[in-house]
């Protein structure tokens, strides 16, 4: 069947299931409610909003490059020969940026060459999609060519929510989730709640779709939206384009919230035209009644969301977030004063637009018509411009239209249509590391070391026509609104707020030229992994975990404060190692902060008590078959759906990760990988652990939904604490860890 008859498919059988669900429901149903229960497996009971674990059947999956190896790694052991549900490969993650376009291209291809030639191998032996390097990053493409209202997929990324700018149930996994679903087991999610936010009133001026999402980070702050879809309702919804709401789901990742999700409208069927899709366009037409949630919700909205969040758009102020997190917000105005008081430079010394979150065909428009006052008033941009576009098709869009030029104009550099310093791929060598400096970027993370690997540098993030703003002034302490900029001609002017189309007038210069399809036949083709590589690293299954395994554990690390995946699993230069557990396991939690050491990064090893850096402890650990634990704090493995923040760990022997609460995803990867994650039922407990405790984990042979584990921790002067922790795993999730990992549950019962 081809993608459109599928969806044609799926469209025909969501009146029957949303009626089905009706029933059991007896009431009125939000749009997260009607798409879920479509891609539910059996209706047979109301689901408990995140309690109940359930089983759904996704439409697509998607993978970027920098997971997808390990998620294609796993799928070679289930003994699998094709994928059962579309699924595509896209090559974004792996491009540094250094020069510009062309040339990074050109180098990524030449030092990742057998990376890619894996990913393109396995895509064909196992009937994938594969978008070369350069095509675009991941949630671009998938708007443009995959995405659909109503859908549901899954991808390896934790900004698959961008989708949801197109009303589909977009979420982001671990690669073994990924895995399972290719292979054809259904994906097994929480039942999720839903968070209703409000729309009213229309964006203006320099106001844009990331004030909305900042404004939400701001209110449900980085763990705000654990366990939640994030449902935007309202008559402000159809005010914004469907690449501004993809804006805004895109960044949803940043509250935790597990998607995020608007109702179906004309924007998006104007962007499903323009993009190729009018038969999509006039099904989702014919069935938009199943589309948006059902009338009484706007009436009613406290009887069906878990919370509700009002927004005026017409209130909105552009507004900028950071340092090292997305919800330290405040107006833009406000923070020259800040960044003074606080004693953060005020001057920027580099500013970068685009990124999986904000490279629409609107965002540069936007952007360029400011770029376009500053070239007028014959100024440059005071500092480093860089300008990533989300895909080839917008690259080719507005070279043909002239923003591009605009931006070259004013001095700006355009880079390969890939995630690059968004992810630490930045070769920068305007200041040494180290050193104290602020950038301005249109992304959606900033977490600390996150763009170039510079713990000391203060990233800020906010709309592209801001940071185009920032850029020509060069500093922090600049509101466009109010503050004028003096042209070559020593006049003095202020900016007009930023204008753009929505779509391009003259359509999309449609690129496809950087995707191959499958070949009918696979049998001939072999995975492309050298034994040689240092990169790339068939798997081996994990140990089954044994009763042994939870007596007496030293305790690796203790975070204190942020243990996001950035700081477990950093990306940035440990890129190159995503396909090779043993080499990237060198980085496992270098970013942490270790309370028991005072530092980032280091860890008293408990056999010979010296201090070393936490993954050469790990190792000796390792190699002296000695188990180890992890204590951690708040909202543990916040950011990336990067599983290798957990494979990591369990390669080098971790049994068990207890926080004070964990994020969605990474708890996932943890239960997938046959780690055990345990929440403190007490979350002052984490006070009672110290450097040389041993810890004994008791309950682990009953396990079941909702026991309780006891953990035992004695002290080196004798004494003992003890204190209770939780779980939450399911019954499946029991035997996942009894057996070690999903992997080895699917590979021992052949499911
Ligand atoms: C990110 O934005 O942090 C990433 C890099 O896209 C990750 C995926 C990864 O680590 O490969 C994500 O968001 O899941
Ligand atoms: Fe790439 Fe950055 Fe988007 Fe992640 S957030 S997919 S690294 S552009």
């Amino acid at each position: 069947m081809s993608d459109f008859d599928v969806i044609r498919n799926f469209y025909s059988q969501m009146p029957e299931k949303i009626n089905q669900a009706r029933n059991i429901l007896n009431r009125s149903m939000t749009l997260s409610e009607k798409i879920l229960f479509s891609h539910l497996i059996k209706i047979d009971k109301v689901p408990k909003r995140t309690k109940s674990y359930v089983e759904l059947q996704p439409d697509r999956v998607a993978m970027q490059d920098a997971t997808a190896q390990m998620a294609l790694l796993q799928f070679a052991l289930t003994g699998r020969s094709k994928v059962t549900v579309p699924s595509t490969v896209h090559c974004d993650h792996l491009i540094q940026a250094r020069v510009g376009k062309e040339k990074d291209l050109e180098y990524a291809n030449e030092i990742s060459s057998e990376v890619f030639s894996f990913l393109k191998s396995a895509s064909a032996k196992y009937g994938l999609g594969f978008w070369k390097p350069g095509a675009g990053i991941i949630h671009q493409v998938v708007l443009e060519n995959y995405a659909f209202p109503g859908g549901m997929m899954i991808g390896t990324d934790s900004h698959t929510p961008n989708a949801g700018g197109l009303g589909m149930v977009a979420i982001g996994v671990g690669g073994a989730d990924a895995m399972e679903v290719m292979a054809g087991l259904p994906f097994t999610i929480r039942w999720p709640g839903v968070i209703g936010v409000h729309l009213t009133g229309e964006l203006s001026g320099w106001a844009s779709p990331k004030d909305v999402i900042l404004k939400v980070c701001e209110e449900l702050t980085v763990k705000g939206g654990t366990g939640h879809i994030v449902e935007y309702f309202g008559p402000g919804t159809s005010t914004i384009s469907s690449t501004g709401k993809g804006t805004i789901c895109n960044m949803g990742a940043e509250v935790g919230a597990t998607t995020s999700l608007f109702p179906y409208d004309n924007t998006m069927g104007d962007y499903l035209r323009a993009t190729n899709r009018s038969e999509i366009a006039d099904l989702a037409k014919d069935y938009s009644e199943h589309l948006v949630a059902d009338s009484d919700i706007e009436k009613n909205p406290e009887q069906y969301y878990d919370k509700i969040i009002e927004i005026n758009l017409s209130d909105l102020v552009p507004a900028i977030v950071g340092p090292h997190t997305p919800d330290l917000a405040r107006p833009v105005s406000d923070l020259g004063d800040e960044a003074r008081e606080k004693g953060w430079p005020t001057d920027i010394q580099a500013a970068l637009i685009g990124s999986c979150t904000n490279s629409s065909y609107e965002d540069m428009e936007r952007a360029s018509s400011i770029a376009l006052q500053a070239k007028n008033a014959g100024l440059k941009s005071k500092v480093q411009f860089m300008v990533t576009p989300g895909s080839d098709t917008i690259d080719k869009t507005i070279r043909r239209d002239g923003q591009m030029q605009i931006f070259d104009d004013i001095g700006g550099t355009v880079l390969a249509n890939a995630c690059g310093p968004c992810i630490g791929q930045w070769k920068r060598d305007d200041i040494k590391s180290g050193e104290v400096n602020s950038i301005v970027s249109s992304y959606n993370r900033n977490f600390s070391g996150r763009n170039d690997g510079n713990h000391q540098t203060l990233s800020f993030l906010t709309s592209p026509e801001i940071v185009t703003a920032m850029a020509i002034a060069g500093s922090l302490d600049f509101n466009p609104i109010t503050d004028k900029l003096v042209a070559e001609d020593g006049t003095e002017f202020l900016l007009t707020p930023p204008e753009g189309d929505e779509l391009p007038e003259n359509g999309f210069e449609f690129a496809l030229t950087g995707h191959i399809s499958p070949p009918e036949d696979s049998g001939s083709v072999d995975l492309d992994v050298s034994s040689e590589s240092r990169r790339l690293k068939l798997l081996e299954p994990f140990v089954a975990t044994n009763k042994g395994d939870f007596v007496d554990l030293p305790i690796l690390v203790k975070v204190k404060g942020k243990c996001t995946t950035d700081h477990i699993s950093p990306a940035g230069i440990w890129l190159q190692f995503r396909g090779h557990l043993d080499n990237i396991s060198d980085n496992c939690y270098i970013g942490a902060h270790n309370s028991f050491t005072e530092e980032q990064g280091t860890a008293i090893n408990q056999l010979d008590g010296n201090k070393g850096k936490i993954p050469k402890v790990a190792r000796n650990y390792y190699e002296n078959k000695q188990p180890w634990a992890v204590i951690a704090d708040v909202n543990y493995g916040e950011g990336s759906s990067r599983e290798h923040a957990a494979m990591s760990p369990r390669f080098l022997g971790c049994k068990v990760v207890i926080a004070r609460s964990m994020a969605r995803i990474a708890e996932t990867n943890l239960k997938k990988q046959g780690v055990l994650p345990l929440i403190f039922a007490d979350e002052s407990s984490w006070d009672l652990l110290r450097v040389d405790d041993r810890l004994t984990i008791k309950g682990t042979d009953e396990l079941g939904p909702n026991s309780k584990v006891r953990v035992e921790a004695k002290h080196s002067d004798g004494t003992m604490d003890t204190f209770i922790c939780n779980h939450s795993m399911d019954e499946l999730q029991v035997e996942w860890f009894k057996a070690g990992s999903a992997l080895n549950y699917l590979r021992s019962k052949k499911v």
